[in-house]
């Protein structure tokens, strides 16, 4: 008995043995377990670099606002720079069918050959496109020069003497598209506003079944912020306590059996609101909140896919891939 606890080791040595495995668990727990990877792989170097911007999200003191996350509580990506892996889904979309739906009525048909400039530099470059062009003056759109495998089609519209009815009434239109003729020419579309230009990477990282933006003025903010339409008359309304995100009417998408769905209870809400002479607080984007808080996004685009430079909060935004054009608001107004 004696002999054996004398080759015991010593209290010191078991007491230094214990501090040296809190201080590997620690390293292990608080230091940046890619830097230790990144060190055994330099070839991870690059990707490192781009998930640098991911970890910030994910660990950074900001973890606590629902929109700096990558993920939402429902499991949908949020997609921020860093996250994807563009040539992997490059690959997989490169049958893709994709369609680009823009509105150039009444004077907003000034925007629109910077938007399809911009998008034939940046949006799905590479993919099979077609751009649905909708215009109260087809005959006079400047048509850019489009790349190969790439379409564009103008479709004559009705220009509505008030605004509100302009854009309210994308919502219509859209549901006959995606009904009729989007099945059989595309797979997956995404809707735009068109005092917009594409000024960096916009691919298929954005392509999913129903897809919704971050709006750039709320990614920040509570739900309680959140400008819904409160009023319980309206087929948007959204009850105080409730909602996910805001998101902006200015950028969506999806497959287009699931935008047809979107639109269509968008255009019957605005109907029924319409019989019951009252119009949402953001026309159509309060009937897009509306679905998208009982229809979840299946993924979030984060603010760099609609950015307003005179926004605040910018550092968040690494890339800025679409950014709203200054208009004069009195110009631009019919
Ligand atoms: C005109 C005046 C006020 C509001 C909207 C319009 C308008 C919008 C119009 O006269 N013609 C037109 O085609 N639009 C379409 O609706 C454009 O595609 C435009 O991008 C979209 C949404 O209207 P915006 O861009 O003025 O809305 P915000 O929220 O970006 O200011
Ligand atoms: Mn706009």
């Amino acid at each position: 008995m004696k002999e054996r606890w004398k080759n015991m080791p010593s209290p010191t040595y078991i007491v230094g043995f214990l501090f040296l495995l809190f201080i590997v668990g620690f390293c292990i727990q608080y230091t940046d377990l890619l830097i230790l990877f990144k060190q055994l792989n330099p070839k991870l170097d690059e990707n490192y670099k781009e998930l640098e911007h991911c970890k910030t999200l994910l660990y950074g003191e900001n973890k606590k606002k629902r929109a700096l996350n990558v993920l939402t509580p429902w499991l949908a990506p949020i997609i921020w720079n860093g996250t994807f892996n563009i040539t992997v889904l490059d690959a997989q979309h490169k049958d893709t069918r994709i369609g680009l739906s823009v509105f150039g009525v009444k004077k907003y048909i000034r925007f629109l050959l910077p938007f399809l400039e911009s998008a034939e530099r940046y949006f799905m470059v590479g993919h099979n496109v077609t751009y649905y062009v909708f215009t109260d003056k087809v005959n006079d759109v400047v048509k850019p020069k489009i790349a190969e495998g790439r379409t564009l089609q103008l479709h004559d519209v009705t220009a509505d003497k008030r605004w509100q009815d302009v854009v309210m009434r994308r919502m219509e239109i859209l549901t006959a598209f995606a009904k009729e003729r989007m099945p059989k020419e595309i797979d997956y579309l995404v809707c735009a506003d068109v005092d917009m230009v594409f000024n960096d990477h916009v691919g298929v990282e954005i392509l999913g079944d129903l897809v919704a933006t971050l709006h750039p003025g709320f990614f920040l903010s509570e739900p309680e912020g959140f400008t819904y339409e409160r009023r319980p008359i309206s087929a948007a309304y959204i009850p105080h306590g409730q909602g996910d995100f805001y998101y902006p009417a200015a950028f969506y998408g999806g497959k287009v059996d699931e935008i047809y769905k979107l639109h269509l209870a968008c255009h019957k809400g605005i109907e029924e609101d319409r019989k019951n002479k009252i119009e949402a607080i953001w026309q159509e984007e309060s009937h897009i909140n509306r679905y998208l808080l009982y229809n979840k996004p299946t993924k979030i685009l984060s603010p760099e896919y609609l950015w307003d430079n005179n926004l605040p909060s910018g550092e968040y935004i690494k890339r800025r891939r679409f950014l709203a054009v200054h208009k004069n608001h009195q110009e631009v107004r019919n």
